[in-house]
């Protein structure tokens, strides 16, 4: 099949995202404030190649250079993250002007260019300051994230009307607050809990807040799906397979939907109870705007007793001898289909951005020249699956490849390449993939 923009009509929205500890670099300069990935890092045992962010694509100093980029590639959108310790170096009280002058210079670059800002608000790089006092898991989240909200609101909420208040909630809050392999390296269910419930509780803040602030914004969240389908038909297999589900997809947009925890798929969340105030139910669901849907691929999962809570195990995708990208995640088109779907079927949900769908591949550059046919393949077959939903009904509105730039893959440090542009580490040379030029060649076409 052949794919075309023009299929996907003239409204529909193209662009990247990026995320500001993944690129940004400069992690101590002009005022700003340590992250708990700034921290995380510093014990070189927390990540794969013992590296960190503190330098990364330094787009801190080459951020002109990387907006032209997009420009060069055609790309008319830019969804990045908002450093909340570069803008608030304690967390909240003082602000640091010249963290609000970078993003007002990035912003402004942007729309001379003719590309549209998104912004998000939380892409996991919280002021290591807030995580001294708990971070997460301290209910004092709500009013730090609604200070910070406004901050960002007051100051960007003039020419940036593309918001996200959270990226992928259940990752960040999994990883960093139940298993402990990202920042705060923090483990087990009495740390997951409570920062779970304010994540949630978060989304709805943020959400009430941009809309008060920013004249005429639309508002979303991003939320990480991942399809879960059982190893086998047993009972237990199906079981295991539905608490994955809950932890991998509904744990952030039933309470947002009003729906309240899914208990019922899940024992271990009864406890959630705990950490919630009387009016909690009532805050926890919020109308967005849309939906940030982000989709890599799919698991398998087995009934497992030992695995404490989710009773259940990842059957990896290599032991299923089936096609894998770098991070050995299965290639999996369907599955960006079906969660768009799955998603949909609660029916109440206005409009679905795709804000990440992507890979990374062991890409090599010779002679200047990164030929990478798997990543340009990745992504036509996943952007069928989009164009799919949407000729069916679903009311998605928009694409957004993750990611502009070879960058830093938290855990996995600068051993996968997801960019559509090569990053040499060594000298922060950008060199512009295969892939990103098939990409810019797909949105050079005209729309009817
Ligand atoms: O790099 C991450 C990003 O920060 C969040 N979504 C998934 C990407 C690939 O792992």
């Amino acid at each position: 099949m052949s794919l075309n923009k023009t299929d996907f009509g003239p409204d529909f929205q193209w662009g990247v995202s990026t995320a500001a500890y993944q690129i940004e670099g400069a992690y101590k300069k002009r005022g700003k404030g340590l992250s708990i990935w700034d921290v995380f890092t510093q014990n070189s045992a927390n990540i794969k190649d013992g590296s960190n962010g503190n330098k990364s694509c330094n787009h801190y100093k080459h951020y002109k250079k990387d907006i032209d980029l997009l420009k060069k590639l055609n790309i008319p959108n830019y969804r990045f993250s908002i450093s909340w310790p570069r803008i608030l170096p304690s967390g909240f009280g003082e602000v640091n002007q010249r963290g609000i002058d970078f993003y007002s210079r990035l912003i402004d670059r942007c729309l001379d260019k003719g590309i549209t800002p998104w912004i998000t608000l939380y892409h996991w790089d919280l002021p290591n300051e807030l995580e001294l006092k708990g971070g997460w898991t301290n209910r004092d989240i709500l009013n730090w994230f609604a200070e910070y909200t406004e901050v960002a609101a007051k100051n960007f909420g003039d020419r940036v009307k593309n918001w996200l208040v959270l990226n992928e909630p259940a990752t960040f809050i999994g990883a960093g607050y139940f298993l402990g392999y990202h920042a705060p390296g923090k483990k087990g269910i009495n740390n997951f809990l409570p920062a779970m419930h304010h994540a949630n509780l978060c989304q709805g803040i943020g959400g009430r807040i941009l809309k008060e602030t920013v004249p005429f914004c639309k508002a979303g969240t991003a939320l990480s799906t991942t399809q879960i389908d059982s190893h086998s038909a047993s009972i237990k297999d199906v079981q295991a397979k539905n608490r994955f589900d809950v932890i991998f997809n509904r744990l952030f947009i039933e309470p947002l939907l009003g729906l309240g925890y899914p208990v019922k798929d899940f024992d271990a969340l009864k406890k959630v109870s705990q950490c919630m105030l009387q009016n909690d139910e009532k805050h926890l669901p919020f109308d967005f705007d849309f939906i940030g849907l982000q989709n890599y691929t799919r698991e398998v999962v087995k009934y497992n007793p030992l695995i404490p809570y989710a009773k259940g195990r990842i059957v990896e995708a290599k032991d299923r001898n089936v096609e894998c990208t770098g991070m050995g995640w299965e290639i999996y088109p369907e599955a960006i289909y079906n969660m768009l779907h799955k998603l949909n079927a609660y029916g109440k949900i206005k409009e679905f951005v795709v804000t990440e769908n992507g890979a990374s591949f062991p890409d090599i550059k010779v002679e200047k020249k990164i030929n990478d046919p798997q990543r340009i393949e990745f992504l036509k077959a996943h952007m069928e699956q989009v164009l799919r939903a949407k000729n069916e009904g679903i009311n998605v509105t928009g694409y957004f490849i993750w990611t502009l730039l070879d960058n830093f893959e938290w855990a996995e440090g600068y051993t996968q390449r997801f960019g559509l542009v090569y990053t040499n580490f060594k000298n922060r040379k950008r060199y512009i993939k295969e892939s990103g030029y098939w990409f810019a060649g797909f949105l050079a076409e005209k729309s009817e």
